[in-house]
């Protein structure tokens, strides 16, 4: 479609008392949201609505940060790994969720923000990220638990962002997915190897799926009758399933997983719908939820607080980034100073 404006404000500029902006501007999003009903991919130089610009940035942002936080709970049990080749593949795993949150925060400075300012406001407690990482890994059967649940849920929530309406984030979510897929076979696998395993093993296995099927179910969110952005994320095909009919998926694909494993799943109502071919799970506790959302969480503080100081840590390399960049001029790009 040929050219409107770039990054047009208009609305904001448009005086009161011009109808013809009015009607440009309407004209304006017809265009945008028949470009999204036709399945086409918007590219970053592409006019957008200041709205649309808006959430990608608060939901690629939240995702890139969830990534970034996400490696801490497993980076807990690097150096208690219980074999050289367990300790291999969660390496590779924590190193696959930190490239994640890069190539995420590429994508939301794509909209024109940057990633430090980003990370700043992570890191002053001002930005969210996804509620699971405020829980504890408490034995090794959590490193298989996560990648068997918390792998499988992002998956399922994922999946369909490939096919978001923003080019750079789907693209990015292509390359992650695969990457996804992998860690949650290798959590199931490992979940498989401890449930095959003696009674104390199978007990360690059965107390993590205790502890992360309820977080793992909050994962996608506030039920749809909760969801403020859901119904506007849909219409912009940013998102394309609502958190309700992911979390079923996500039910109806794991209950037959964890039976195959001999484990019990900690709902005492769960039951199995006939006609409607789908598990029920009973009702989750959304206060805990909300508890976590609003910092209360069991390690809100030290997730923050390792994020801080790793920031800290890392200064010099920036510094010398930086440094470097300035001194060969034109060859490198040099990080933003603003
Ligand atoms: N935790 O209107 P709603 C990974 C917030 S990491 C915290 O439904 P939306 C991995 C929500 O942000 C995978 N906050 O929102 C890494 C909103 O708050 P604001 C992370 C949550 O955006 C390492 C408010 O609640 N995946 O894979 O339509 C190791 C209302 O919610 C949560 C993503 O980030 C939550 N669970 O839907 C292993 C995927 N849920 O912004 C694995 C991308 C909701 O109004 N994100 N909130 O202050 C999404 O798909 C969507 O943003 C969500 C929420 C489904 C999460």
């Amino acid at each position: 479609m040929l050219g409107f404006g770039m990054y047009t404000q208009a609305l904001d500029s448009a005086g009161a008392a011009e109808p013809q902006g009015d009607v440009d501007e309407v004209a304006r999003l017809e265009r945008f949201q028949a470009r999204i009903d036709r399945d086409e991919k918007i590219e970053p130089k592409d006019w957008m609505p200041a709205d649309y610009r808006q959430a990608l940035i608060r939901q690629i942002a939240q995702h890139a940060h969830s990534e970034v936080v996400g490696m801490l709970p497993e980076g807990n049990w690097i150096s208690r790994a219980p074999s050289l080749r367990r300790k291999v593949v969660l390496i590779a795993k924590v190193q696959d969720e930190g490239g994640h949150g890069m190539y995420l925060y590429s994508a939301a400075e794509t909209l024109g923000v940057s990633r430090a300012a980003l990370i700043e406001q992570l890191l002053a407690g001002r930005a969210k990220y996804s509620s699971i990482f405020n829980y504890p890994t408490l034995t090794w059967a959590d490193i298989g638990a996560i990648g068997w649940l918390v792998d499988g849920a992002a998956i399922m929530n994922q999946i369909p962002l490939c096919r978001c309406s923003y080019g750079p984030y789907a693209r990015a979510m292509v390359r992650i997915c695969k990457e996804e897929s992998f860690h949650q076979r290798q959590g199931y696998e490992l979940m498989l190897t401890l449930a095959r395993g003696s009674a104390a093993q199978r007990a360690m296995a059965q107390e993590a799926l205790n502890r992360w099927w309820w977080p793992s179910l909050m994962m996608f969110g506030p039920s749809d009758a909760h969801s403020v952005h859901t119904a506007q994320s849909m219409r912009w095909k940013i998102k394309r399933f609502s958190n309700d009919e992911l979390r079923q998926k996500f039910i109806d694909v794991t209950v037959p997983q964890a039976q195959y494993l001999g484990l019990t799943v900690p709902d005492p109502e769960l039951r199995w719908d006939e006609p409607a071919q789908h598990y029920r799970a009973g009702p989750i506790d959304w206060s805990e939820f909300q508890a976590v959302l609003e910092g209360g969480g069991p390690c809100n503080r030290e997730r923050l607080a390792a994020r801080r100081e790793a920031h800290e840590a890392g200064r010099w390399v920036r510094e010398a980034a930086v440094a470097y960049a300035e001194k060969h001029g034109a060859h490198a790009e040099p990080a933003r100073s603003g």
